[in-house]
C-alpha cells in the first residue's frame, strides 16, 4: 500500500507513534510518505520505502497567523495526486483531520478517492478539544473520517462524552517494538550517574502542566530520605523552570539530573530502577510503556488510559492524581527489597510485551485493507 502519514514531528507521543508506525509499515514493504513541517524526531536516517514531504508555510506580511492548515491540505492533495496514495492516516485531530477532509474533497472533484484514517491521541480530545473554539470542527472532522481509532478505551469513551461524535471509534492501543528495548543494564553508565550505588528514578515528558512534574520532585525529595537515590529528568517544556526552582527549594539539586530533550530514551531507561508518571490526564502513557519494555516498573496515577497499560502490583503501582504520599509509599515499596524490584522489572517487561509492535501492526493493516476494499 502507499500510505500518507501526517503527524506532529516533535517529541510528543503522537509523533513517536506515527513515526514508529510508518517505519514498521515501510519495513513490511509498504510505501510511506510522511507529510509534516519537519523531519519527525524518531525517523532516524534514510530508510527504504520512506519519503518525506515538507509542509512549508511562507511568511507574508498580511498574515498575523500563518495559514498552516491550508498549506497542509494543499500538500496532502499534491502528495496524494502525484504519489498515488491509497490512503491517508492522520495522527492528532487538530488540525490534521480537518485538513484531510479538505484534501479529500478537492481530490474527489478530480475523481480521486482518498480514504482518511484519523487516530486520536489524547490532548487533541481531553485538553484542546474541550476548548469550545475547536469543538464543532473537531466533531465534524472525526465524523467525516473514513475510520477513526483511539489509543485507549478511556480516550474512546472521552471522545463520545465530550463531542457530538456518531462515528464508530475502534481502539488500537499504542505499541512498542520490544526488540528495541531488549538490552542489558548498562552498569558503566549507571556508575557515572549513581557512583555510590544509588537507585535511579526517571521521568520523560514534554514538561507540560498536565504531567505534574513538580509532584515528581516532591516524591523524590521524600524517597531519598529513606533510599539513597538520583532523579534523571528527560525532556523540556513550559514547567521546566518551576521544576528547577522547586529542586532548589527542596534542596535536591545535587541529586537531580536534567538531560533536556533526547531523541532516544533507551540509554536512560537502561539504567533506571523506577519510572514516575504522576500525570493529571494521560490517554495512554506511551512513555510508561517504553519504560516497561525496558524492564523499568512504573509509578503512575490511575487516570485516563494508564490502568489499561500499567497493572497495579504487577508492572508497577498506581495512585490517585496528586496523592504524593501514596506514590512515595509505592516507590519505597518497590525500592526497599532487591528481590521485589527484580520481580517487578521482569513483570513490567512481560506486561509491555502485550503491546508488542508485532501484535498491533496487523490491526492497522487490517483497518487499511478494509477501507480499500470498501472504496
Ligand atoms: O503527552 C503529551 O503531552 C503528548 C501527547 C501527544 O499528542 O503527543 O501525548 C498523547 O498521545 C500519546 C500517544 O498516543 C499518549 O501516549 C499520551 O498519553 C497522550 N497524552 C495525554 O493524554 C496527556
Amino acid at each position: 500500500m502507499k500510505i500518507g502519514i501526517v503527524c506532529y514531528p516533535t517529541f510528543g507521543g503522537s509523533g513517536v507513534v506515527a513515526t514508529e508506525l510508518g517505519k514498521a509499515l515501510a519495513a513490511k514493504g509498504h510505501e510511506i510518505h510522511f507529510i509534516t513541517y519537519n523531519q519527525p524526531v524518531r525517523l532516524g536516517s534514510f530508510r527504504k520505502n520512506i519519503f518525506y514531504h515538507e509542509v512549508a508555510v511562507s511568511e507574508y506580511p498580511l498574515f498575523d497567523y500563518p495559514p498552516y492548515e491550508l498549506v497542509l491540505a494543499s500538500k496532502m492533495v499534491d502528495v496524494a495526486r502525484y504519489e498515488k496514495l491509497d490512503l491517508l492516516h492522520v495522527h492528532y485531530a487538530i488540525p490534521h483531520a480537518s485538513a484531510a477532509y479538505t484534501a479529500k474533497k478537492i481530490l474527489a472533484e478530480e475523481g480521486i478517492t482518498l480514504p482518511v484514517v484519523t487516530t486520536l491521541h489524547g490532548t487533541d480530545i481531553t485538553l484542546l478539544g474541550r476548548d469550545s473554539s475547536f469543538e464543532s470542527v473537531i466533531s465534524f472532522a472525526i465524523n467525516k473520517s473514513d475510520a477513526v481509532t483511539a489509543v485507549s478505551s478511556s480516550l474512546r469513551n472521552d471522545t463520545y462524552k465530550l463531542f457530538g461524535v456518531n462515528k464508530e471509534i475502534s481502539v488500537i492501543p499504542n505499541f512498542v517494538c520490544m526488540d528495541q528495548f531488549d538490552f542489558e543494564p548498562n552498569e558503566e553508565l549507571r556508575k557515572e550517574h549513581a557512583p555510590n550505588g544509588e537507585k535511579i528514578l526517571t521521568h520523560i515528558s514534554n514538561f507540560r502542566a498536565v504531567k505534574r512534574v513538580e509532584d515528581i520532585v516532591r516524591i523524590f525529595a521524600e524517597v531519598r530520605k529513606t533510599v539513597p537515590s538520583k532523579l534523571v529528568l528527560v525532556g523540556d517544556g513550559p514547567e521546566r523552570s518551576r521544576v528547577e526552582q522547586l529542586c532548589r527549594e527542596l534542596r535536591t539539586c545535587e541529586d537531580v539530573i536534567f538531560l533536556g530533550k533526547l531523541k532516544n530514551p533507551t540509554e536512560v531507561l537502561s539504567i533506571a530502577d523506577v519510572f514516575l508518571l504522576p500525570s493529571e490526564a494521560e490517554s495512554f502513557g506511551l512513555a510508561a510503556l517504553e519504560a516497561m519494555a525496558a524492564s523499568v516498573p512504573v509509578i503512575s496515577t490511575n487516570t485516563g488510559g494508564l490502568p489499561e497499560v500499567n497493572r497495579h502490583g504487577v508492572s508497577g503501582m498506581m495512585s490517585d492524581v496528586g496523592d504524593i504520599e501514596d506514590m512515595v509509599k509505592n516507590t519505597l515499596f518497590l525500592l526497599s527489597e532487591p528481590n521485589k524490584l527484580e520481580k517487578f522489572k521482569k513483570q513490567a517487561r512481560k506486561r509491555a510485551s502485550d503491546f508488542d509492535l508485532k501484535a498491533i501492526l496487523p490491526q492497522y493493516e487490517e483497518l487499511y485493507e478494509s477501507l480499500l476494499v470498501e472504496g
